[in-house]
């Protein structure tokens, strides 16, 4: 066949906010023929000038396609959209951001109703997606022959990235990422906020910042390379006893600056923490042991 429209598989997406609008684009414009529904009309009515067969209600996209996304605001607002709705034989994907035990209850709702399920942890904004050269891409997990029926079609707004059976595990991955991004950003925010008033410029700062913050990314791998071995003392070179002495020093500078320290204080005393549990056995370890205490 060489007309592309046929030759896509066809699909629903449920949810057109900013993101599901961007998703939706780049369906459209790969040639997959797609069946929408929001809840504010006039955002699917946009979308039909570009080829998008717009659906009165939920219940009628659904039954549309078998392969089913939503993309929604929350999981609550998921259940609130299928709720009563016949899933019967139905493939969903849900790229709506949850908790682990959220896609995992999702999953089982789904499947009790007839349903294959995969959850979907988004790792890009919209204007990233339909742009591979972004880096985006999507984490996956659930049902591993629902993600191999319907790949060629999940790859089409971003990579896709399969992350094993257990549906918690796109959101788990999802939001340990994000919770690493938003620990990168607390810190940017203080370095920021120290040089403020001073005859330092924010943009002669950054380079600095952004170079130091590369740097220091090894420290990721080593990490997990500690955690795997247990062993947080071989080879370590700037040890916890040192940093937690060094890290008077930051919480000073903050005091003299007029900065809080609300956003770097609670790793420092984690830290403290660390090394006052056992000073003896932690003082030469790497900081990669402070993480043993956070797991309650
Ligand atoms: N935008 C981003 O940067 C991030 C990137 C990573 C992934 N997130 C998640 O994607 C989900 C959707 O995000 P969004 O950016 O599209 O969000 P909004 O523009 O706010 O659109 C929300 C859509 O959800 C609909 N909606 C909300 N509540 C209900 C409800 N009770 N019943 C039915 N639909 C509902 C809303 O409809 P409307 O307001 O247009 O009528 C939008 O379609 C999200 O999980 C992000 O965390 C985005």
């Amino acid at each position: 066949m060489t007309d592309n429209t046929v030759t896509k598989r066809p699909l629903t997406l449920l949810g057109l906010g900013d993101m599901g609008t961007a998703l939706a684009r780049t369906w459209l414009a790969a040639g997959h023929p797609l069946t929408v529904w929001n809840r504010t009309a006039a955002k699917a009515e946009a979308l039909a000038a570009e080829g998008a067969a717009i659906a009165a209600s939920p219940a009628e996209a659904v039954a549309a396609n078998g392969l089913v996304v939503l993309c929604l605001l929350d999981d609550a607002s998921v259940g609130s959209v299928l709720d009563g709705i016949d899933l019967t034989g139905k493939d969903l994907v849900d790229l709506t951001t949850g908790t682990p035990a959220e896609g995992r209850k999702r999953a089982a709702w789904a499947e009790a109703r007839g349903a294959r399920f995969v959850d979907g942890g988004i790792m890009g904004t919209p204007v990233m997606i339909g742009a591979p050269a972004s880096g985006a891409y999507v984490f996956y997990s659930g049902s591993r022959a629902l993600f191999d029926t319907h790949r060629a079609a999940l790859e089409v707004p971003a990579g896709a990235r399969f992350v094993g059976e257990d549906p918690g595990h796109a959101a788990l991955h999802d939001v340990a990422l994000l919770s690493g991004m938003y620990g990168l950003f607390a810190g940017i925010s203080h370095a920021f906020a120290l040089i403020e008033g001073e005859d330092i410029a924010p943009k002669d700062l950054a380079p600095l910042l952004s170079e130091w913050l590369g740097a220091m990314g090894f420290f990721v791998a080593a990490a997990a390379d500690r955690l795997t071995s247990g062993d947080f003392t071989t080879g370590v070179v700037s040890n916890l006893a040192m940093q937690v002495a060094a890290s008077g020093t930051l919480l000073r500078t903050a005091e003299e600056q007029g900065v809080s320290a609300e956003l770097i204080g609670p790793y420092l005393e984690l830290m403290r923490r660390r090394l006052a549990e056992d000073p003896a056995a932690h003082a030469g370890e790497d900081t990669a042991g402070a993480i043993t205490l956070l797991k309650r």
